[in-house]
């Protein structure tokens, strides 16, 4: 699959992923001069008054404004490609909103004939911020989840949607290139199923490249995990404490694949135990058991599709949105109302000692703003 990267996060990803041959879009030469891999580069240029931007400043709609310069060459390769970009910034977020209403577009004008084929459907992997230590990022994401992605979810135009998040690069304090290398590991290893399927033996059912691409143009988030399957324990708790961390956490699923990897001679009818798990959640997985002679433990990687409002998602996000958000307006008025409630307290008070006084409270207020008091 052809992969592209869009702003900073995505075209270090897309070169993380693919540092041969991915497309790296950014709106300056300059910026992508600084991305380490990839191949060809796809400048979008902006024009402010004061010359060419290096970035978008967070500004999606400087990113938005730049996808137009680009909008013809992005149609002709997005189909059957994995897109990499972040949601908070300006750039891949402007840029990626582009994509997904063109998308929706060809999804709708095609629609006589059941919409965009399955090997021109694109996934995306998309890394949403840290609500809690990314917050100035957070309102982009909020913005680029509830409409664009919303959008395209409801219209099933999009294949597969990752959610990566950076929530755990904060909690282990994780360097920037480390992190990415673990996001880009972590989806080789759901990526490389198809092709542990070519390779190993199988033992049972086959999941061929066919089957994986049919799987990955559904257009549901995606939340894949793996670990070493034990199968004297129960598989549902095994696979609930092993969620990927790297991604949002997982919803219930409507569809779910794996595969299980079984050590050379070992008895691998063990995925039976699997079964009732899914059956449970009413979905029929599809899955394959292969051998692999250089297992110890049998290795299971599970792939779970999921719709759900892609902004009840977030809800985290949009609760610490508001708090900030409460923050800040509590702050300026702690900076700008205290004078002003003195004033009010002052007045109070005036009114309340002139009665006690069996004065005329209008007359006492009226002395005191004149000697400035009040
Ligand atoms: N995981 C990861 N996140 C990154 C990386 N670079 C930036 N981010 C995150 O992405 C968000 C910012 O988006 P960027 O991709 O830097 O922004 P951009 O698309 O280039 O847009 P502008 O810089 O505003 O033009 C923040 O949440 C960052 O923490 C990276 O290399 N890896
Ligand atoms: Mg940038």
């Amino acid at each position: 699959m052809k992969v592209i990267g869009i702003g900073g996060a995505g075209g270090k990803l897309a070169a993380k992923m693919d540092a041969e041959h991915a497309i790296l879009v950014n709106v300056s030469e300059t910026e992508l001069d600084k991305v380490s891999g990839g191949g060809e580069h796809i400048v979008a240029p902006v024009q402010s008054t004061s010359g060419q931007f290096r970035g978008s400043r967070k500004d999606p709609l400087i990113g938005h404004d730049a996808y137009n310069t680009i909008r013809r060459r992005m149609q002709d390769i997005i189909g059957g490609s994995i897109v990499f970009s972040s949601t908070g910034g300006g750039t891949g977020n402007g840029i990626t909103t582009g994509i997904l209403e063109d998308i929706i577009a060809r999804d709708d004008s095609l629609e006589s004939s059941n919409g965009i084929p399955i090997n021109e459907k694109t996934m995306f992997c998309l890394v949403l911020p840290d609500y809690e230590q990314e917050s100035n990022y957070v309102e982009n994401s909020i913005d680029f989840m509830s409409n664009p992605v919303a959008n395209a979810i409801d219209k099933g135009s999009t294949g597969n949607i990752m959610l990566f998040s950076n929530k755990l690069k904060f909690d282990d304090q994780i360097g920037e290139d480390a992190y990415n290398q673990m996001i880009v590991d972590s989806l080789n290893v759901f990526m490389s199923i198809p092709e542990k399927n070519t390779n190993f033996k199988l033992l049972e059912l086959h999941i061929d490249h066919e089957d994986f691409t049919a799987y990955i143009s559904k257009p549901y988030f995606n939340h894949f995990c793996y670990f070493d399957y034990d199968s004297s324990k129960d598989f549902g708790a095994q696979l609930a404490a092993n969620w990927n961390k790297l991604l949002l956490p997982p919803e219930e699923p409507i569809e779910a694949m794996f595969l299980l990897e079984v050590p050379s001679g070992m008895d691998h009818t063990i995925f039976y135990k699997i079964l009732p798990y899914f059956e449970k959640k009413k979905v029929t997985p599809f899955y394959s058991v292969v051998e692999n002679p250089s297992l110890q433990r049998p290795f299971i990687t599970v792939s779970q599709l999921y719709s759900r409002k892609p902004l009840e998602l977030i809800d985290e996000f949009n609760k610490v949105n508001q708090e900030v958000k409460d923050a800040k307006v509590s702050k300026s008025l702690d900076q700008h109302v205290v004078l002003q409630k003195l004033d009010v307290d002052m007045k109070n008070e005036a009114k309340r000692a002139s009665k006690e006084k069996g004065l005329n409270a209008e007359e006492v207020l009226t002395a005191l703003k004149r000697i400035k008091k009040l």
